[in-house]
């Protein structure tokens, strides 16, 4: 799949522009200025701005530049971003030669050293032309700017001319002549134009005042044009092309024009005022698109007449539906909840509750500043910075209540390795096949029925389905795909994406969807359960798996709490959050997975198929009288968590002290977030033992223990193992019967801190 930058995104052209690469199969990145009022709307127009990866980015920022590039790693560039007013380029000269000019050839800079195999596109004009005396300018015609803007333009123009000889890049010009359309943004004649006409034509407004009216301009329709520079980058060799439809009409025409479509003399409404003249004006531009229609077989369809009709019945359905109370479509929420924002911050901070979007959000516990969890080579040393805090937050609102993490490390950093893979234990393996069995039981799959598992790990939930369907998954992990490939049909290396799954299986959709100890972990869970509605067919059924809430909070499980799970769902939060989405609970069960899981069935609200089960009642009612929509539950854990750590703390130190020698059982990865928070390191716990090869060697990150075998650990003979996986404590007592026999003991931290030795259990 092509991957494509588009600086400018939120512009008219960027809109446009990002429209046609998503239909042709292109992954859209997106760059957009972080300011106080963010302007999706015309995103939110075409209705793509979920489906764009967008990237905060200042023209003026070459840090923000190379990160956009460095995230999106495109194939093609397409720089639209520019201080595009010839207005205010008067008013501020200087703002608008490094932000159109100079900041090309930052971006031809970072492209340069990212990777010049990248094409780029860079959005020159008609305005380069100025004062020209030429009847028409095509490619070869001088240039004689005549504003700000259009020296700016120029610079950039020749610096990629420059630096597509220089340095033998694909850099490729696009001289476009004015192009118009209903995103057009207001400050443009056209659109000030067509709005106005909207206005008066409907009572609203008597009058329209405007600047030289003399003024010919080479108007075109802008989605025509779009089309044209995604053909520019697709030539073979990369040149300069003129883009316009070779007529040109004078501001009075347009007027005239946009008024006779609603029937009225423009003559009686409009005004000029000296003020809306240019200090330089430009009388007359009319391109000439020969070489377009040459070599790109590109040519303008849109006329004139039928170019201001699209926009006045545009703006004029706007305003008569404003007039019945709609708002416009600029006036569009300003951060709609699915959008796919990249930052390059490692961590960010969340204000509001990231299910239902209150803002009352209570601090319940903090872990204080971890790094997130990962075992790392012996040679490796964590920088402080890349600590991130892991506080619990308590969301407010009645019927939400959902506990939550309030800061988010980078996804990207944390999934792109995986530690744990699901194939690797026997328990796991077994609880997995439960999964598909318990699925097989509700719902019959025929043959070539799609099953879906989101975050697939290696793949064995899939292999453990007994009916012959299509088995596919998405993984972000790379180094569990070629494991998870085996006996599947398709693995998408990749956070689970609706437009992805479609890429692959256009007009199909799943009867199954599992997502198995993944819910929890997303930034945005409101757009990952839209995509899962769009994905799911109607009699079709979706199963989450993940720690539950009650045993977390009854065996003091803190160590659930990682960077990876955000949220903490109890039965009604998630109830409340799927049900905003059309979606319904219709059974439950509760199983012994991480130390205590729930397992949701949920279906489309429409399908009344499938019965609702008495489990899901019975449960809401439990939780309700465990006390999960108090506050004061969760400050309860907290406190009980602080006295487990203070406890397991004062033992190890006085044992180690005593010259006993301890050592951790099981490097899980959960077990990083109880050593950083209980002050556990190596200089206190010498050696943590462990089944998975892959970690002999290693070391766990912030804490520093050098991970070796089990075996090893066993002949080493510690007196003391610190049991990280301690819901397996049972079990563990069987495997290490000799070390207990031989006087060996057990640290068990919770769900109350306790020792444990061959024939005796004692709390310290
Ligand atoms: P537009 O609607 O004004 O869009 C300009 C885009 O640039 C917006 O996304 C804007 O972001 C962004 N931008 C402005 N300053 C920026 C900065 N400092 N850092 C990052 N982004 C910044 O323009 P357009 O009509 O789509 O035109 C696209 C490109 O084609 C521009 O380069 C323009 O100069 C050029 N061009 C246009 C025409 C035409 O007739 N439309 C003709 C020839 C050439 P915000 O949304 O945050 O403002
Ligand atoms: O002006 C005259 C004005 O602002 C068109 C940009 O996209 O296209 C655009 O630049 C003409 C000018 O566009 C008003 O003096 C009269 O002669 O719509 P405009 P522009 O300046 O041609 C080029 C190709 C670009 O590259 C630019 O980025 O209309 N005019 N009265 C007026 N113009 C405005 N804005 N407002 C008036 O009231």
């Amino acid at each position: 799949m092509k991957k494509a930058l588009v600086t400018g995104v939120t512009g008219q052209d960027g809109a446009y522009l990002s429209k046609i690469l998503l239909e042709k199969g292109y992954k859209v990145y997106g760059t957009f200025r972080r300011v106080s009022t963010p302007n999706f709307w015309r995103l939110q127009t075409l209705d793509i701005h979920t489906k764009i990866h967008l990237i905060p980015a200042d023209l003026i920022d070459m840090g923000s530049l190379l990160e956009s590039l460095k995230v999106s790693d495109p194939d093609e560039v397409y720089n639209l971003a520019a201080s595009s007013y010839v207005g205010t380029s008067f008013e501020e000269a200087v703002a608008n030669a490094e932000i159109t000019g100079l900041a090309v050839t930052k971006i031809l800079e970072a492209l340069l050293h990212q990777n010049p195999n990248i094409k780029f596109y860079q959005a020159s004009t008609s305005e380069m032309y100025g004062n020209n005396k030429f009847k028409t300018q095509n490619e070869e015609t001088p240039f004689y700017p005549a504003s700000p803007y259009a020296i700016s333009k120029l610079y950039a123009h020749w610096i990629t001319n420059v630096y597509r000889k220089s340095y033998d890049i694909f850099a490729s010009c696009g001289i476009l002549f004015n192009h118009e359309s209903p995103l057009r943004g207001m400050e443009f004649v056209s659109r000030k134009i067509t709005n106005a006409v909207a206005e008066i034509s409907l009572g609203l407004k008597d009058k329209l005042v405007l600047g030289n009216l003399k003024a010919k301009r080479d108007w075109g329709f802008a989605v025509e044009y779009m089309d044209a520079i995604h053909k520019i980058l697709q030539q073979d060799k990369p040149d300069n092309f003129v883009i316009c439809t070779g007529e040109s009409h004078a501001v009075s025409e347009f007027v005239k024009e946009a008024f006779d479509v609603v029937g009225l003399n423009w003559k009686k409404y409009v005004k000029t005022e000296k003020k809306f003249f240019r200090p330089i004006e430009i009388d007359y531009l009319r391109g000439n698109a020969k070489k377009a229609a040459e070599q790109l077989k590109w040519k303008p369809k849109t006329t004139f007449k039928k170019l201001v009709k699209i926009m006045v019945d545009e703006d004029v359905s706007r305003w008569k539906s404003f007039l019945d109370g709609k708002a416009f479509p600029w006036d569009a929420p300003l951060y709609p909840k699915s959008l796919k924002i990249h930052s390059k911050l490692k961590m960010s901070a969340i204000t509001e509750c990231r299910s239902c979007g209150t803002s009352d959000l209570f601090p319940i516990l903090s872990l204080g500043n971890q790094y997130p969890s990962n075992f790392v080579d012996e040679d490796f040393s964590p920088n402080e910075k890349d600590k991130i805090p892991l506080e619990l937050v308590f969301c407010g609102k009645k019927e939400c209540g959902l506990l939550q993490l309030k800061h988010m490390a980078s996804r990207e950093s944390l999934y792109k390795r995986y530690w744990f893979r699901s194939g690797l234990n026997e328990t796991m393996r077994k609880a997995l096949q439960d999964i598909t069995e318990s699925i097989e039981k509700r719902i019959t799959l025929s043959q070539d029925d799609i099953v879906l598992d989101i975050g697939c790990n290696d793949g064995t939930l899939l292999r453990s389905y007994q009916s012959n369907v299509q088995l596919v998954g998405f993984e972000p992990a790379s180094n569990l795909i070629d494991e998870a490939k085996h006996g599947t049909t398709k693995i998408i290396n990749d956070f689970f994406l609706l437009d992805e799954f479609e890429k692959h299986f256009p007009n199909e959709k799943c009867k199954v969807i599992t997502s198995i100890a993944m819910f929890y972990d997303l930034e945005d869970p409101n757009s990952f359960v839209t995509d899962i509605v769009n994905c799911l067919d109607q009699s079709g059924i979706w199963v989450i798996q993940m720690a539950y809430l009650i045993p977390m909070l009854e065996q003091n499980a803190f160590d659930n709490i990682v960077h990876e799970h955000l949220q903490y769902y109890s039965l009604k939060s998630l109830k409340n959050l799927l049900e905003s989405h059309g979606l319904e609970i219709f059974d439950v069960e509760l199983n012994d997975v991480y130390g205590g899981s729930f397992r949701v069935f949920v279906k489309n609200k429409k399908n009344d198929q499938i019965q609702i089960q008495n489990s899901v009642n019975e449960l809401l009612t439990k939780e309700e009288q465990f006390g999960l929509s108090e506050k004061q539950t969760y400050l309860d854990f907290a406190k009980r968590v602080n006295s487990i750590k203070d406890e397991l703390y004062d033992f190890i130190n006085q044992e180690s002290s005593n010259g006993k020698i301890i050592y951790v059982y099981g490097a899980s990865t959960k077990g990083n977030t109880l050593l950083q928070f209980c002050n556990l390191n190596d200089k206190l716990i010498k050696k943590a033992a462990d089944r998975d090869s892959v970690k002999f060697g290693k070391r766990t990150i912030g804490s520093n223990i050098p991970i070796i075998s089990e075996e090893q650990a066993r002949q080493e003979n510690p007196d003391y193992f610190l049991i990280l996986p301690w819901h397996l404590v049972e079990f563990f007592k069987e495997r290490e019967k000799e070390f207990l026999s031989n006087g060996g003991k057990f640290i068990v931290p919770m769900p109350k801190f306790k020792i444990m030795s061959n024939n005796e259990t004692s709390h310290s």
